[in-house]
């Protein structure tokens, strides 16, 4: 009997395919999304699982699904799992880092364009068909892009892609603030400099979030750091719900303390709190940053190339190629 594997959401045939010349598996073609009960029932008797960040992978659940042995998780992020609690049970966790770096940062500039162009309200406003008589000088005006000041809050892989992105194609002034600053060398090669929390608020026109959510992340952005934010500024958040508190986000929406906010995620989602969907400048996009057809199946390739190496099948046999806690495979957990 081949050993049993879960994908907990739809994914490419391509891909399960594939996992199904190592495994036996269960896969969710219907991709309705399960409760946590009904998560815990189908891992039984499983010892290998594609998630998603839907779905908490944390320590109750580990121990009510002894058998686990990996947890592959289709994306970058993967703060919906307790890798501790994993390590401690000797259970491997991977990601999806660098296939997905490049998309995501041209979605992050393109939230940014749309917020900054307010592309979501005026493409609102043509089709409730209001489009008659427009003004020249007021008609939907917006900030520019082009040379203006990019704030970048978090400085890994997609971070350092937009800053590509703004200093070589939009002539832009870059500065980030990240946890360790970057060498040199590298700073100069992605056109931006160092500053602290406090400048980058002060100074960014555009600000865009791309830090890990972790609990020294959680509202990273909240009352104070949006009073610290000029009034023609925008905040475009394609990292995680939970970095910016959306209460305060909202209430400074309303009262333009900042100009507008592009959020690709949210405290709480998919559910939107419902001040920002009756804003008019915010624009809203359902978590899809990674969302090109190319890249999602990358992701959900190298998820399942990892799968087959953490559990000692395929070429790479205990070498999965993204782990997570590594330390695990070395078998030197504690
Ligand atoms: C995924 C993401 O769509 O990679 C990430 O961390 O947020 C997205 O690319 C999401 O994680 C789905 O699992």
């Amino acid at each position: 009997m081949r050993p049993a594997v879960l994908a907990t959401r739809a994914t490419f045939p391509e891909v399960t395919a594939r996992l199904r010349q190592h495994f036996e598996l269960e896969d969710n073609p219907t991709d309705e999304i399960w409760s946590r009960d009904e998560l815990i029932r189908r891992l039984q008797g499983k010892i290998g699982v594609m998630s998603t960040g839907t779905e908490r992978i944390d320590a109750n659940l580990l121990d009510a699904c002894p058998g686990l042995k990996a947890v592959c998780n289709v994306g970058v992020g993967y703060n919906n799992i307790d890798v501790a609690a994993c390590t401690r049970r000797g259970v491997v966790v991977t990601n999806t880092p660098d296939v997905l770096t490049e998309t995501t940062a041209d979605f992050g500039f393109a939230l940014m364009m749309a917020t900054a162009r307010r592309i979501g309200e005026s493409e609102r406003f043509v089709r409730r068909g209001e489009w008659r008589k427009t003004g020249i000088h007021d008609h939907f005006v917006g900030s520019d892009i082009c040379g203006a000041t990019l704030g970048i809050l978090g400085m890994g892989r997609i971070g350092r892609a937009i800053a590509r992105r703004g200093a070589l194609g939009f002539g832009m002034r870059v500065i980030y603030h990240n946890r360790s600053r970057l060498p040199a060398n590298l700073e100069a090669e992605v056109g931006a400099s160092y500053v602290d929390k406090s400048t980058l608020l002060r100074e960014s026109d555009h600000l865009i979030l791309v830090l890990p959510y972790s609990s020294d992340s959680h509202h990273a952005i909240g009352a104070a750091e949006l009073a610290q934010m000029q009034p023609h500024a925008t905040l475009t958040n394609i990292a995680r719900g939970g970095i910016v508190d959306d209460a305060a986000l909202a209430d400074a929406l309303r009262k333009h303390t900042i100009a507008a906010a592009g959020l690709d995620v949210f405290e709480g989602e998919p559910d939107v709190r419902s001040e920002l969907l009756s804003l008019p400048n915010v624009v809203l996009t359902p978590h899809i940053g990674s969302a090109s057809t190319k890249t999602r199946l990358a992701m959900a390739a190298l998820a399942a190339d990892n799968l087959i190496a953490a559990l000692g099948a395929g070429e790479l046999a205990g070498k999965p190629p993204t782990p997570v806690n590594p330390e695990v495979l070395r078998g030197s957990n504690p």
